[in-house]
């Protein structure tokens, strides 16, 4: 976990792993699991991928990643609900969209958000390669993307989760 800035309750850990040797690991009751990192340089357009295995998860939802604005200010997240739903949050508008694509059995997933911030910017989320149909045109507001979270930083939440190769770029 040294290539972030911050990390707060993540663990880098041998037991699960999608790829390589190590996973993150957060395993929480009640508390917060992210980590952020600031970008070199701010993005309007990017993609972020990452796999993660859920597990455990109590009756409260949970985000897999966050972006954020350089000056930390939550632009988007992703989130698993508590029934297992796929959900787009856009903090621009402070609006919840969730999607009819559950996550499903115990292994490991992929996930990938693209998006294009702007006040008609483009949010598209793939989950095991597959389009979740969600709403594709956001107002994402004009504040460039200048941080990246992993995890959920709400401390009130209680899950296990393991995210692997973690990436954010352009294409
Ligand atoms: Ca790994």
């Amino acid at each position: 976990m040294s290539k972030w800035d911050s990390v707060k309750l993540l663990h880098a850990q041998t037991a699960e792993a999608f790829e390589g040797s190590f996973g993150a690991r957060a395993d929480v009751v009640n508390a917060a699991a992210d980590a952020r990192e600031r970008l070199s340089q701010t993005l309007t357009q990017l993609v972020y991928r990452a796999r993660f295995k859920i597990l455990a998860q109590s009756t409260n939802p949970f985000y897999l990643m966050k972006l954020r604005a350089a000056a930390d200010d939550s632009i988007a997240g992703l989130a698993v609900t508590t029934s297992k739903f796929i959900e787009f949050r856009n903090f621009n508008l402070d609006t919840k969209h969730t999607s009819a694509v559950k996550v499903s059995g115990s292994g490991w997933h992929s996930i990938e958000l693209r998006m294009t911030v702007g006040t008609s910017g483009s949010v598209q989320v793939f989950l095991d390669g597959t389009l979740v149909p969600i709403q594709a045109t956001h107002n994402l507001g004009t504040t460039p993307v200048g941080k990246l979270q992993l995890g959920d930083n709400n401390n009130d939440r209680t899950y296990q989760v393991v995210y692997d190769n973690v990436s954010i770029g352009t294409d």
